[in-house]
């Protein structure tokens, strides 16, 4: 029998999930699919190069600052360019920013419904109310935290605002630096609003997940997926952008400890709806679109590190770094997330606290000057791993490309017939009701997919038309 999620709500972008059970109602093949086609790669053909850091940013709304840094990391590689210290520092303040406001929307916005009874009307009643375990006062107070929580990602928002310009996507971080001198009432006002974000994340935000984690402790068996992890590192600290990160780079592969590099990234197309080199370095831009494409079932090509499946993320970074090591599961992609955001609103009190008002955040000497030329920038974004690289000539783009986090995660099926991570994930599930199949939910919505952006092509009913299709069923 399949069961079929589509589209599987609360989460940003179009996605489809289609499993098999067999007669124990146990998973027994996944299929993860992107509904649509992201392009920005075709886009910015021909583009100037200092344009790739906007453009690039409105790949997502949830994660622009990543995308910002990774393209003028890019284009600092392609220069060999090393930003100053206090240009490092506003980097970090408004990625960080950037990131803690996105876990806490993932955990209460996206994910607590899941868990949580919310109340009986539009946008909180969800297609699957079974396995609510908590009581109506318990629930009404954990939900009470989901308003506060649109307060306080507000406030996490206004803290990024304050040196960037505004957000999603940010105005000041360009090729140089950051083009944002802090003044020192902005600084003192960062600090405030940063107080306020960590007082609710390390008292309800920890709280919640913790009371989450110790109801439904099956879940700490739930989903475990490959077991691999990559991350590129992220937060630069000190000296050299290598020397010193608060997340290093580097992955977990058949339970040994590696380092990473870009070029060693492939993405395998033959599950994706695409024609051209059935495996393509980072690099290599010579796919096309194809619908039409047989045993195809995905916009989402296939990275693979050395030919294998990694998981990105919060668990991923921490595994990596080794801050957190327990497990692989549901919940240990919540309680991991839930540990990064207490970690980053730490480490922001003490980059704010280094910042200066006479420190030197830009030098212009990157505003021209791209004859020729290519590099690459790795980041980490919310959701884990991204690289993008640029290649230009006569200050065009010749050839950009991205892969992001949510590519490793929900990938479809490699060349080697290898499932996606999420696809491993979902397989050997019990699903209790194959009318409401909450397990699957879960497993999902705990790698916080991302399939966001650019051109929408298909309606629910999966027919393919080149129209913009707004489908919202089932929150
Ligand atoms: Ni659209 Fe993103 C993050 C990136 S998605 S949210 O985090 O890059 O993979
Ligand atoms: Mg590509």
């Amino acid at each position: 029998m399949k069961i079929k999620l589509d589209p599987v709500t609360r989460l940003e972008g179009h996605m489809k999930i289609e499993v098999e059970v067999d007669d124990r109602r146990e998973v027994i093949s996944a299929k993860s699919t992107g509904n649509m086609f992201r392009g920005f790669e075709t886009l910015l053909k021909g583009r100037d190069p200092r344009d790739a850091v906007h453009l690039t940013q409105r790949i997502c709304g949830l994660c622009p600052v990543s995308h910002g840094i990774a393209s003028v990391k890019a284009l600092e590689n392609s220069r060999n360019f090393k930003p100053e210290a206090q240009a490092r520092l506003l980097r970090n303040l408004i990625q960080g920013g950037n990131f803690v406001a996105d876990h806490i929307l993932h955990f209460y916005h996206l994910t607590l419904l899941d868990y949580v009874q919310g109340p009986d009307r539009s946008p909180w009643k969800t297609s699957y109310n079974t396995d609510m375990r908590f009581s109506d006062a318990a629930s009404k107070k954990l939900f009470d935290n989901y308003i506060k929580a649109l307060e306080i990602r507000r406030k996490a928002h206004e803290m990024v605002a304050l040196f960037a310009g505004k957000i999603p996507h940010v105005m000041s971080i360009m090729p140089g630096g950051v083009t944002k001198a802090p003044t020192t009432a902005e600084i003192s006002d960062y600090k405030k609003l940063l107080a306020e974000v960590k007082q609710f994340v390390e008292g309800q935000y920890e709280e919640d997940v913790q009371k989450i984690a110790s109801v439904y402790q099956d879940y700490f068996r739930i989903g475990e997926g490959y077991r691999n992890f990559i991350s590129f590192g992220v937060f630069e600290l000190e000296g050299a952008p290598e020397a010193k990160l608060l997340y290093r780079s580097g992955r977990y592969t058949n339970g040994e400890y590696m380092s990473v590099e870009p070029r060693r990234i492939t993405e395998d197309i033959k599950y994706a709806w695409y024609t051209g080199k059935e495996r393509a370095e980072l690099r290599d831009d010579n796919t096309q679109p194809n619908l039409n494409k047989t045993g195809a079932y995905s916009w989402i090509k296939a990275p693979r590190y050395l030919e294998t499946p990694h998981e990105a993320g919060p668990l991923a970074r921490a595994w990596v770094n080794g801050d957190y090591r327990k497990g692989v599961s549901v919940m240990d992609r919540h309680v991991a997330r839930m540990l990064e955001t207490k970690k980053i609103a730490n480490a922001l009190s003490l980059w704010v606290n280094a910042l200066s008002v006479n420190g030197q955040e830009y030098q212009s000497v990157l505003h021209t000057g791209y004859s020729q030329g290519q590099g690459v920038g790795v980041t980490e974004a919310p959701r884990g791993a991204l690289v993008h690289y640029v290649q230009y000539q006569n200050q065009k783009i010749q050839n950009y490309q991205v892969v992001t986090p949510t590519c490793w995660n929900v990938s479809p099926k490699d060349n080697l017939d290898q499932s996606g991570p999420l696809e491993k994930a979902l397989i050997g599930v019990k699903v209790q009701d194959v009318n409401n199949p909450i397990e699957l939910m879960r497993i999902i919505h705990s790698y916080d997919p991302c399939t966001a952006c650019a051109v929408h092509i298909m309606t629910p009913e999966g027919k393919i038309e080149n129209q913009f299709v707004v489908s919202t069923p089932g929150f």
